[in-house]
Order: C-alpha cells, then structure tokens, then sequence
C-alpha cells in the first residue's frame, strides 16, 4: 500500500440523512450515498489503492473449466470468503482500508469486518448476475459499495418480479444494499462499449462464520 494516508475524518460533503431514500419498490433497501468522499479524498484514495493493492486474476470453475474471471480482485479481511468456486485466503485490513472502513460504518451506522476489492481495467471488465448471499454473511446482510474512478452503470433485477433498477455509479459514491435485497434480487456491472476508464469498487461486508 503507498504511503498517501486515507483520512479516518475526511471531509464529507454529503448530508448524513440524503441516503435515506429506499430507491427498491419493494422486498429490500438500496440507499445511494453520492458523495460520501469529497472528489478530492476520492482521487487520493483511488491513487492509493490502484499501487498499493495486491490485484489477482482469479478463474471461476464453470463446467469443469478455469474462466478468469473479467476483472481484478483482492479480499481483506479477518476471515477467509467463498463465492463462485473461489477461495480467498485472509489478508489483514491495512491501516488505510481500516480508516476507510472506520468512515464507512460512521455514515452507515453498520459493521463491518472485510472488504472485496475489483479492478474493472476498462468498460470490458464486468460482474454478471449474482447476489451477495453466501451463509457467511447471515441472514439479510448489510453491504456497503463504495465506487471511485470511472462511473458505471449498475443494474438490480428482482428475482420473481418484473422489476428492475439502473444506477450510475460515481466517483466517490457509496450504494448501501440492506434487509432482504440480497435474497430477493439479483445485481451486475455490465461490460459498456463507452470508453471508460478504470473503476475500482470496494464491498464492505460482515462475515459471521
Ligand atoms: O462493482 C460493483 O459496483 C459491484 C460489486 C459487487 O457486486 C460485488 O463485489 O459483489
Ligand atoms: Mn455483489
């Protein structure tokens, strides 16, 4: 991790209630934070964290086959996490994602105890459908996704119903998916054929087993 410090008291120049609009019509809560980093502490913390993590290609087993999967991750965090065949091994918060986690649950009012970090390079890097609901993380966990550098369009699709959600998500946003989102939709960042440039995405979460 660079030396640039990632201030546990940064300015925010967002209102501590304007996420409190539940944007699902129904079964869940997704609040979106658009400035919970001023762009200034968002740039440094992109900066940081672009040289200073440990990025991995990691390949999803799909039909007895290695796919590298389309973007770059790494995994922080006191406990170990599985999804989609992928075993990521425990590595210790840095004092700089501590910090940034420590600002995260002040404006969420939640815990958190580990961090999936992606690297989208450019607009062919992506994350198909899924749901965040590994036993792992409980019943109706909490996540926090905080989003720095190019914006991206984030989709939600509800699992039974014809519902559906589409989200530009900016530089220094944070979206918050709460009670039963996780259950009864589903999520994705879809590859864009717009020009973009890198995306890092950071999901706070609370693993419980
Ligand atoms: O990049 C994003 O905005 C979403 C990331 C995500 O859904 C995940 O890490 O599970
Ligand atoms: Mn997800």
């Amino acid at each position: 991790m660079s030396k640039a410090k990632i201030s546990s008291a940064p300015n925010v120049d967002a209102s501590p209630r304007s996420h409190q609009t539940n944007l699902l019509p129904r079964d869940g809560e997704v609040y979106l934070i658009e400035r919970m980093l001023t762009i200034t502490e968002a740039d440094r913390v992109l900066a940081c964290l672009t040289d200073g993590v440990d990025w991995h290609q990691e390949q999803a087993s799909l039909f007895g086959r290695k796919i590298p999967l389309p973007r770059l991750t790494a995994w922080y965090g006191d406990h170990g996490y599985r999804y989609s065949g992928i075993d990521h091994q425990p590595a210790l918060l840095t004092p700089e994602l501590r910090a940034l986690k420590a600002l995260v649950e002040r404006r969420t009012s939640a815990e958190f105890n580990s961090v999936l970090i992606n690297l989208y390079r450019d607009g062919q890097d992506s994350m198909g459908w899924h749901s965040d609901d590994e036993p792992s993380l409980g019943n109706e966990p909490e996540i926090a996704s905080l989003s720095l550098g190019a914006t991206r369009r984030f989709h939600l699709k509800h699992r039974t119903a014809d519902a559906r959600l589409s989200l530009d998500l900016a530089h220094g946003s944070c979206l918050i998916m709460r009670g039963r989102c996780q259950a009864a939709w589903r999520h994705q960042v879809p590859k864009t054929k717009r020009p973009v440039g890198a995306r890092i995405n950071l999901t706070f979460r609370k693993i419980i087993a």
